[in-house]
């Protein structure tokens, strides 16, 4: 064959047509070249393995991020073939890194685990990347073939001999095609720990080589999602400690399905598809909630929980407190939806529905006592949602009256161009003082919160919206909550909450976005929700004043400007006079500011248990470190 390097030939011309459409349009193919799609360049690659893996060929797969931020993916796998493709002329291994194949698969489990978020293959990880190199173990050899922007820098060659098999790919992602290319392993993380709860026995282990002293993490539950759902319900009260689970199979399909109660208010469900997280639901997830609506009311009257004159219990109060992970294995998956995170596959509905719903019946009727505690619970989230739609609707009778009526406290903008608005969320009256003097009152709003707003992790909504605090934060914010919600309401599209630099400041932030996280979601999805970052530290020197976030920049200020500085600490906001306030946290052109993003549920869920729960070293230790669900915009 000649290759790339030694003159064209037909088969080389169209690899290098396919290199370069990944190349000139990334985005078509990872989403976006921000950190987003370079973490999915991990992901892709590990999605082969977990192929092999769901196939049973393959036990082991071992991740490193190395030292110059290149990634190394390595399985105990058949190894991908080297054999010559009849079409083609050359190695398989070579067409498949290098070929963008549509549609079949080559090898694998037949579960095409890559047919998630945009489907790609080795072949695009290895356009994207200035260097690849990848090392396969087969048949008692070992070859090897490099590449560096998707082309083969030489032929496949054997290397050596060996009498493991397995595939190892190490690849250096493009910086002329990514916006920053550094890994951050919590997110790499994240994924492989979810990978080795959804394929039990599995064995992934992470190495991050740039750390200062490199441990292996290692990634192996034996019980799958019954580990899986024991980890998210971690720091909560168990209603059934013995989790409801089962695996089964009909014709092609495979579902696994655990559940296990809380004594939370959330429902919390996870869906799968072919390890893909359905964010959008779909086919299965209905199907389970269908079954499991169905199971229950059936119990509930079978047992006489429900008498002849009640109505059913609705969905929704069956899944007050609920975890439950859906994971589900389908041949062709349809993936639909906006994100393409939705399954579309219409017969699995009705298959999960009678899984959920045979397998249940049996965990009822042999934990009868684990039954009336979840039938106990859904009856009395009934009763609160009766007593919550009562409460919603003399607020929606409210407003409808009196239509002008914002909260007392509001301090309003003149704009009513929700766009360019801002409300600012302030802890206390003081410093509520000084923000409304210091503002631009045009587009800034100013709404001073007293004390704690409730804890709305540990409350329903009835009690929610019996909170004078929380009240006024709705109606300013002016979208509703919950079912009414809608985002077209907002009445500003930047909302900062501001509080003081110490724990108590912090806690109210934490449930403030708690708030916002369980009722106002979109409005952290969209990107609305911000912290304002007042500085901790002022350095002063006759009308000179410089300011601080951090201890470190301010020392070495110190140590370039080496004149009598008096040094100002502000603990509080009330500390800072109207003026300073605009100059360092309201004025637009100054203020540094974090932009709130929370896009993955179990580290969000995982995050508010451990603030708002009884942990309190948890809680310590997330606000000393907080930036983990904040974006620095410093605008
Ligand atoms: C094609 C065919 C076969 C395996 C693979 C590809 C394969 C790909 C990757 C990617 C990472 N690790 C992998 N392991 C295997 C099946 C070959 C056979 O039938 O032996």
């Amino acid at each position: 064959m000649e290759g790339p390097l030694n003159g064209y030939n037909a088969s080389d011309i169209q690899v290098l047509e396919g290199l370069e459409a990944v190349r000139k349009r990334p985005g078509m193919y990872i989403g976006t070249t921000g950190p987003k799609g370079l973490h999915h360049l991990v992901f892709e690659i590990v999605d082969n393995s977990i192929d092999e893996a769901v196939g049973g060929y393959c036990n082991e797969i071992e991740t490193i991020i190395h030292e110059d931020n290149s990634v190394s993916v390595c399985d105990n796998g058949r190894g991908i073939p080297v054999d010559i493709h009849p079409q083609m002329g050359i190695p398989a291994l070579e067409v498949i890194m290098t070929t963008l194949h549509s549609g079949g698969k080559f090898g694998g489990s037949g579960y095409n685990i890559s047919g998630g978020l945009h489907g790609v293959g080795l072949s695009v990880v290895n356009a994207l990347s200035s260097h690849m190199e990848v090392t396969v173990k087969r048949d008692g050899f070992i070859y090897r073939q490099c590449y560096e922007q998707g082309i083969p820098m030489g032929k496949v060659e054997q290397i050596g001999t060996t009498n493991e098999k397995g595939t190892v790919i190490h690849f250096l992602p493009d910086p002329e095609i990514f916006e920053i290319t550094i890994f951050e392993k919590e997110i790499i993380e994240q994924r492989l720990r979810e990978l080795s709860f959804l394929n039990k026995g599995l064995r992934i282990t992470l190495l991050d080589e740039r750390e200062e002293a490199p441990g292996k993490k290692d990634f192996h539950y034996n019980n799958g999602l019954k580990d899986f759902v024991a980890y998210i319900n971690k720091k909560k009260e168990v209603i059934n400690e013995k989790p409801i689970y089962f695996e089964s199979q009909k014709e092609d399909v495979i579902v696994n399905i655990v559940i296990q109660y809380n004594n939370g208010y959330n429902d919390s469900i996870y869906s799968y598809a072919n390890n893909i997280r359905t964010q959008e639901g779909g086919t299965h997830e209905i199907g389970f909630k269908n079954g499991l609506t169905r199971v229950i009311n059936d119990f509930a009257r079978k047992s006489n929980f429900l008498k002849e004159n009640d109505t059913n219990l609705s969905g929704e109060d069956i899944r007050e407190g609920i975890v439950g992970i859906i994971s589900v294995l389908v041949k062709e998956p349809q993936f639909e939806g906006q994100t393409k995170t939705k399954l579309g596959n219409t017969y699995i509905r009705s298959i999960v529905e009678s899984a959920v719903f045979e397998n249940v019946e049996d965990y009822l009727n042999e934990n009868p006592v684990i039954a009336k505690k979840i039938l106990d619970k859904a009856i009395s989230a009934r009763r609160a949602r009766e007593a919550a739609r009562k409460a919603r609707e003399l607020t929606r009778r409210k407003s409808a009256l009196e239509s002008t009526s914002l909260p007392g406290k509001l301090a309003d903008c003149s704009s009513k161009n929700a766009e360019l608005c801002e409300l600012y969320i302030v802890e206390g009256d003081s410093a509520g003082g000084s923000a409304k003097q210091g503002r631009d009152r045009n587009y800034q709003a100013i709404l001073p919160l007293r004390g704690k707003i409730l804890n709305v992790q540990k409350a329903r909504l009835d009690r929610v919206l019996a909170s004078e605090e929380i009240k006024a934060l709705i109606t300013a914010i002016g979208t509703g909550i919950d079912e009414d919600f809608d985002i077209k309401k907002a009445r500003y599209h930047k909302l900062f909450i501001m509080t003081d630099a110490d724990v108590d400041g912090s806690h109210i932030r934490v449930l403030l976005l708690t708030f916002f996280y369980r009722y106002m979601r979109q409005l952290i999805e969209e990107g609305y929700v911000y912290i304002a970052q007042p500085p901790l530290f002022g350095l002063k020197r006759g009308n000179d004043m410089h300011y601080f976030h951090k201890e470190e920049e301010m020392n070495s200020f110190l140590s370039e400007n080496k004149q009598k500085w008096t040094v100002q600490r502000y603990k509080g906001l009330g500390e800072m006079d109207a003026e300073q306030l605009w100059d360092t946290t309201m004025d637009p052109d100054n203020r540094t500011i974090l932009q709130v993003n929370i896009d993955d549920a179990i580290r969000a869920d995982e995050i508010f248990s451990d603030l708002m729960g009884e942990n309190v070293q948890a809680r310590k230790e997330f606000i000393q470190e907080n930036a983990v669900y904040a974006t620095n915009l410093d605008i």
